[in-house]
């Protein structure tokens, strides 16, 4: 069994890398990435030498790069984590979002198509449903809820996931979709609410939180999340969506107070400044289809995934401090300087 994983040195795609070749040793792993800003090749430096893995340096868009690596190793399955997938950046410059998203999930689909492969596999967002209300605890996203996107991430994520459908309409293409929501754990970029609050926490610098920081997310620890995507690649059915969550809804404020405490750190750091254009609300996923169908379910609560998370934020400050140290100030500088 071949397996393509596209972007696979970014957060997702390496914890998914390591899940995969700790529990199937005799599959064949290659890593398809771009290595953008996001992308850190350090990350995969533990399975760099694993002699069923193999990085290739391309990127998603580049229809010969993926057709020529497609008949190199004529793969079984694509996994497609490949993306642009900070909703920041997308409001700052749409366009990239575009390509990646969308046109870079055509152009992988348009090889399945030309040289066959078992499963294609879209990891896509519960961003895709846009937001539901605070004041609706009642509401889940299912698979039946409609597309209603809010930012041009969630937009460009939406609009591949109706090619990924179309592709299996027309095609026949063999499709599945995950639609998972946030996810926290290793190797997360610091871009994000959770690794940007304990990095700037250990700095003692302000934790910029957006708004009111009422805003609801639904957080998964990433390991169950890679658990649910081999699940779906291996018993999941083609052509359908599978919701991804773990029914865990917290305040952005309350995640924030809670990586001070646990850091000792005083909540005195936490500023309040301008809120995300356009953000959503409530983010919060039915998973029954899932557990129902596939016997899938959350293995790490919230309270123990936070305690390993930050662990790791200690234990590898290297890696994040590399990053926050380069180009990713001027990131900073641009987004919360002034805000
Ligand atoms: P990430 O930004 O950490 O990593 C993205 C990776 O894709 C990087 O390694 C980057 O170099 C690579 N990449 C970007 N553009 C590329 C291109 N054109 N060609 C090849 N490689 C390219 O993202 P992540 O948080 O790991 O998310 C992975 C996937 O999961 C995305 O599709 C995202 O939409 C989805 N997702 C993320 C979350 C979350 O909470 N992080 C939740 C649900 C779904
Ligand atoms: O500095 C911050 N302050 C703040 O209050 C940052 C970076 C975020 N926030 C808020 C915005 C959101 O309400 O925290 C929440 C989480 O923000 P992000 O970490 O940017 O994640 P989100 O926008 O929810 O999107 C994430 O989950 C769905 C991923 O980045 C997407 O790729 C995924 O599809």
């Amino acid at each position: 069994m071949t397996i393509i994983v596209t972007g696979g040195a970014g957060f997702i795609g390496s914890n998914f890398i390591f899940h995969m070749l700790k529990k199937y040793p005799d599959y064949r792993i290659v890593c398809l990435d771009k290595l953008t800003y996001a992308g850190n090749l350090s990350t995969l430096a533990s399975v760099e030498k694993n002699k069923n893995f193999r990085f290739v340096k391309a990127d998603i868009c580049d229809r010969q790069a993926v057709y020529k690596l497609f008949e190199e190793e004529k793969p079984d399955i694509i996994v497609n984590f490949a993306a642009e997938s900070h909703v920041d950046r997308s409001i700052e410059n749409p366009d990239i979002f575009l390509q990646t998203n969308i046109l870079g999930t055509a152009t992988l689909m348009d090889a399945c198509r030309k040289y066959g492969i078992k499963r294609y596999h879209q990891v896509s967002t519960d961003e895709v449903y846009g937001d539901l209300p605070l004041d609706r605890p009642d509401l889940f996203f299912t698979e039946q809820t409609p597309l209603h996107t809010s930012s041009p991430y969630s937009s460009s994520k939406a609009s591949a996931d109706l090619l990924v459908l179309a592709y299996y309409r027309t095609y026949g293409l063999p499709v599945t979709i995950s639609r998972c929501s946030n996810n926290y754990g290793p190797y997360h970029f610091p871009e994000k609410l959770i690794p940007l609050m304990i990095a700037n926490a250990l700095n003692d610098k302000p934790l910029p939180v957006y708004g009111k920081g009422e805003n609801v997310r639904d957080w998964l620890y990433v390991e169950d999340h890679c658990k649910a995507i081999d699940l779906i690649i291996h018993n999941g059915k083609v052509g359908e969506v599978y919701n991804v969550g773990g029914h865990n809804e917290m305040k952005n404020i309350e995640i924030v107070k809670l990586i001070c405490k646990e850091l000792g750190k005083p909540e005195s750091l936490i500023t309040y400044v301008a809120d995300r254009k356009g953000h959503d609300m409530r983010y919060a996923i039915d998973p029954s289809k899932i557990h129902n169908d596939l016997g899938w379910l959350p293995e790490t609560k919230f309270a123990d995934g936070i305690k390993k998370t930050i662990k790791w934020y200690l234990e590898n400050r290297e890696w994040w401090e590399t990053i926050i140290s380069g180009e990713y100030r001027n990131y900073y500088e641009k987004m919360y300087g002034n805000r």
